[in-house]
Formats: structure tokens, C-alpha cells, sequence
């Protein structure tokens, strides 16, 4: 019998982000070694099947003689993934200075960094300069790359510049725009001195897609009053066309939690865990060591719950998992050297000849550990200072299933407004009221974690990342679609 197979089409999509998901290392002139890093990202994309997608990004390393880049180049090209090399210089200015140093904590209402305050003022024209030189770096690689029919799909702060630089070059150019962290109020965003060239940018993309509701009207917001164009409920006015402009909430891969539980290496690490704090409740906070994610503040809290309750002190135990990021940075350095010293002083404070009351811990945990001890905790905190979403609060819940236990969320967490009914939500500037959460979270009745427990793991099962990318891509068809048929009537 003849078999017949029918081929599905499948749209092409180039997801364009500064890093490609993953990790280099040189291994001679031209050998490199590649891991993929499964992070939310790719496992999203991984899991929509309607399209064929391709990476465009940084590798992450300084790749200078043209042996190596080709060598790159070919190894990476196995893994679907395409390299934009930047020189160290490039990355300096555009990724450590205009990236990090100044959109990152403006769009967190951090302010610019306190010390060096007035020399980032002073070199910010070069850095946004090499900012604009790197987007049209992304841009040219993904020029050469493009297929008629394609998807262009540009993420987060690092390329705001990216899709004025595609659409200059083709006007037809499918091109969406994903912000992951908050946009802030309007008046936060004017500071900026390089406001309205981003605002100009970024409207050049047919679809602008946020977190929540609110980044999306802050954005519209900054469009009309320093731009002056007019807003509407689907987007913004600009220059004869509607750029649409929504909310798209990203989910986690929970199947891939859930089912990890099952594991043997993970119920391996979820019984010597269970042995290792025999008799204790735990609490859990897992974060990047980054100033957004308020690591000192929940701290804080933690000390002032045990300060006021003294039954407690031997009975619970704070696990605080953070990995290092950006440690060249001296901003992240001095945050390192301020919880270490606050941990050691509550330790000293509060612990005793066998325990102490916080383990903290500066590293990455592999996926296995990581969800064993997403299973065996009694709460988990969340306290980010600003946050675009949090996904470390959506891989709890769904890893809660037989424990429920409690999360305690930032209301400033773009979670929030997902996980807000489940979670006991706190203001993490307030150390009284974060330590109240505690005490009320280790009290709280069965019955009530179980309500608020299974009202998040719905949320968490049914808003999954391979929905959201499949959401905002045929979104972005759509838009495109609209928009041809508008200007053809
Ligand atoms: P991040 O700021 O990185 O992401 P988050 O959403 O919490 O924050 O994601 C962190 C990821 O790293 C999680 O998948 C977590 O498991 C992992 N991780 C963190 N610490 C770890 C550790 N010590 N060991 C192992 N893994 C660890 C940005 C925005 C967020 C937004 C996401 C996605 O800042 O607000 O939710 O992008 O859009």
C-alpha cells in the first residue's frame, strides 16, 4: 500500500533575542561545545508545532577571528540557532551599560544606579549610541535570513531598536515586539533622554505585547503624552496605520514540572530533603541575585517574624537560592556582600550548636533539585520589588499538587494579577506586613491552602508558555491581515 504523507506547512518564525538559548565553549580553533539551556523560552517554542522556528541572538561570548565565528556559526546552525557576533566593546556599552545599567532599573522604578549616577548621565549618548548600533547588527543578521511569508519576533528591553531597523529595511516584514519586564508609568519613562526614539521604534512593529494590562497602558500612555498621538483600545495611531498593542500573560511548561515529580532522581531528592528537615517547616525563595527581586528585604522580614515569634525559631528554616547574574557589574557585586552579611548576622542571631534559621545558598540548582524542593516546601516567597511577571511563583504552584502549600507574592510581581487570589499578596517594601504573611502562611488552615492552592494550579495548567507563544503569533498574523485589508478598502 502507498503511503501517503501529507506535509503539513508550517510557518516559519525567527525569534530574535539577545542571547540564544545556549551556552559556548570554545574548545579549539574551530571546535565549540554547545548546551542548549531549557529555559521558559525555548521549551514555549519547542511546544508550538504550528511553526518552525529559528533563534537569532548573542552567544554569549567574544568571538573575535573569523575561524572561530564560522565554526560557530556551523555548530549552531545544527541547534536551529543563528549568532549576531558582538565585540567586547559593543557588549560593554550596549549590553553592560545601556541595557543593564540604565533600562533595566528605569523600567523597574529602581532609578538609575545611586552612585555612579551622574557618569551614567554623562555617557549615556555613547551608550545609546552602541545600543542603536547593536539593534542594527541584530537587524542585518536577520535581514539575511528572512523569507518572504516569515514571523519576525523580537523580545524584551535589549531590542526595543530592533524593529524600526526591520521594517526600514522591509516594510512587509511580519514584526512583533515582546517586552518581559514591567513597562513603567509614563513619567518614569520620560526621564529617559532617549524616550521618544524607543517609543518611535518600537510602534514600528505591527504587534507590541506585554505581560499584563497595565505595562500595556503605561506604554499607550507614554505614546500620547510625549509622543502626542492618539491612543485607542487595540493600540496606537501611528503614521496612518494602528499598531496593535496587548497584553499577553506568559505561563511555564507546568506538564514538564509535573511530570519531573514523578522522576527518580527527583523523589531521591525530595526524601532526603524530607529527612534532612524532619520536624521544620521550610520556606523557599528562589530568585536570580538581582536587585528587582527584593532578596534583602525578604530577609528582613524573615528576621522581624522571628523577632516577634520566638516559638518558631528553632521550627522553620528559610532556603534562599540565589543564582549570580551579571557579576561583573558592581551594582550586583555589593548586592552579593549585603545579604551575605545580613544572612550571617540573623545565623549568628538566631541559630543555634545544629541549626540555623536561613541557608542560603549563591548558585544555580539543576531542574531535578530544583523541583524537589519546589514539592517539600510549606511556603514559598516571592518578594520582588518589581517584577515583569515571576515564573519562579507559576513553577511552585504547579509543583504543589499533593503539599499546597502557601505562596506569598509581590503585588508588584505582574503574578499578581494571575496568582493574586491563590497567593497571600504583600507590599515587600513593608517588613511587618511581609513578616505577618509568614506567620499567617505557617498557621494557615488545611482547608484554606487547599482553596487557594487549587485556584492557582488551574491557572498555572491551563495558561501554559506554548499558549502564549501560540497566542501571540497568530496574533501578529492576524493584526497583519487586518491591517492589509483595512488599507485595501
Ligand atoms: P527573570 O528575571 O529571570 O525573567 P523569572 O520569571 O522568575 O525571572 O524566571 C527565572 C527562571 O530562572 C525560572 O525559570 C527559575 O526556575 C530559574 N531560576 C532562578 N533562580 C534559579 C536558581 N537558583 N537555580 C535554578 N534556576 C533558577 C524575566 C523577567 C520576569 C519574567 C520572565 C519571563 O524579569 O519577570 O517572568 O523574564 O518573561
Amino acid at each position: 500500500e502507498e503511503k501517503h504523507e501529507t506535509k503539513t506547512f508550517r510557518q516559519r518564525l525567527l525569534v530574535v533575542a539577545n542571547r540564544l538559548p545556549v551556552s559556548a565553549v570554545r574548545k579549539g580553533e574551530d571546535a565549540w561545545s554547545l548546551e542548549i539551556s531549557a529555559g521558559g523560552l525555548v521549551s514555549a517554542l519547542l511546544g508550538v508545532k504550528e511553526f518552525e522556528a529559528k533563534w537569532i541572538g548573542w552567544a554569549g561570548v567574544n568571538v573575535p577571528d573569523e575561524i572561530g565565528q564560522k565554526a560557530l556559526t556551523k555548530a549552531l546552525a545544527e541547534k536551529r540557532c543563528i549568532p549576531v557576533f558582538l565585540d567586547e566593546e559593543i557588549v560593554h556599552q550596549y549590553y553592560n551599560g545601556y541595557c543593564n545599567n540604565i533600562l533595566w532599573p528605569l523600567f523597574h522604578y529602581l532609578g538609575l544606579p545611586q552612585e555612579d549616577r551622574l557618569a551614567t548621565t554623562r555617557s549615556f549618548q555613547s551608550q545609546f549610541e552602541a545600543y542603536e548600533k547593536a539593534n542594527q547588527m541584530f537587524a542585518d543578521v536577520v535581514n539575511k535570513h528572512y523569507e518572504e511569508g516569515d514571523v519576525v519576533w523580537c523580545h524584551d528591553y535589549h531590542l526595543m531598536f530592533l524593529p524600526k531597523c526591520l521594517k526600514k529595511h522591509n516594510k512587509n516584514m511580519k514584526v512583533g515586539w515582546f517586552l518581559h519586564t514591567p513597562f513603567p508609568s509614563s513619567e518614569i519613562h520620560r526621564t529617559l533622554p532617549s524616550r521618544s526614539e524607543l517609543l518611535h521604534s518600537v510602534l514600528a512593529a505591527d504587534l507590541v505585547g506585554f505581560h499584563t494590562y497595565d505595562y500595556a497602558r503605561h506604554f499607550v500612555s507614554a505614546c500620547t503624552r510625549i509622543l502626542g498621538l492618539e491612543g485607542t483600545p487595540y493600540g496606537v495611531e501611528y503614521q496612518g496605520k494602528l499598531t496593535r498593542v496587548a497584553a499577553f500573560p506568559i505561563g511555564i511548561d507546568s506538564e514538564r514540572f509535573i511530570r519531573a515529580l514523578d522522576l527518580p532522581p527527583v523523589q531521591d531528592h525530595i526524601r532526603e530533603l524530607q529527612e534532612r528537615f524532619k520536624g521544620r517547616k521550610v520556606m523557599l525563595g528562589v530568585d536570580r541575585l538581582d536587585m528587582i527581586k527584593g532578596i534583602p528585604q525578604k530577609i528582613l522580614a524573615f528576621e522581624k517574624f522571628l523577632e516577634e515569634d520566638a516559638y518558631w525559631r528553632d521550627k522553620v528554616v528559610l532556603l534562599q537560592i540565589a543564582v549570580p547574574t551579571r557579576t561583573d557589574v558592581p551594582e550586583y557585586q555589593k548586592l552579593t556582600s549585603q545579604v551575605h552579611e545580613i544572612v550571617g548576622r540573623i545565623n549568628g542571631r538566631f541559630g543555634t550548636l545544629t541549626t540555623v534559621p536561613i541557608h542560603h545558598l549563591d548558585r544555580s540548582l539543576d531542574f531535578h533539585q530544583l523541583c524537589a524542593l519546589y514539592a517539600v516546601t510549606d511556603v514559598a516567597l516571592v518578594t520582588s520589588l518589581r517584577d515583569g511577571m515571576n515564573l519562579v511563583s507559576y513553577e511552585y504552584v504547579a509543583c504543589q499538587e499533593k503539599k499546597k502549600g502557601v505562596l506569598i507574592l509581590s503585588e508588584f510581581a505582574g503574578a499578581a494579577q494571575s496568582l493574586g487570589a491563590g497567593a497571600i499578596l504583600v507590599n515587600p517594601w513593608n517588613i511587618t506586613e511581609v513578616a505577618a504573611a509568614i506567620a499567617r502562611a505557617l498557621k494557615m488552615p488545611s482547608a484554606e491552602r487547599e482553596k487557594r492552592h487549587k485556584h492557582n494550579f488551574l491557572h498555572v495548567k491551563s495558561h501554559t508558555a506554548q499558549e502564549w507563544a501560540g497566542t501571540f503569533v497568530s496574533e501578529l498574523n492576524d493584526t497583519v491581515i487586518e491591517a492589509q485589508l483595512r488599507t485595501r478598502q
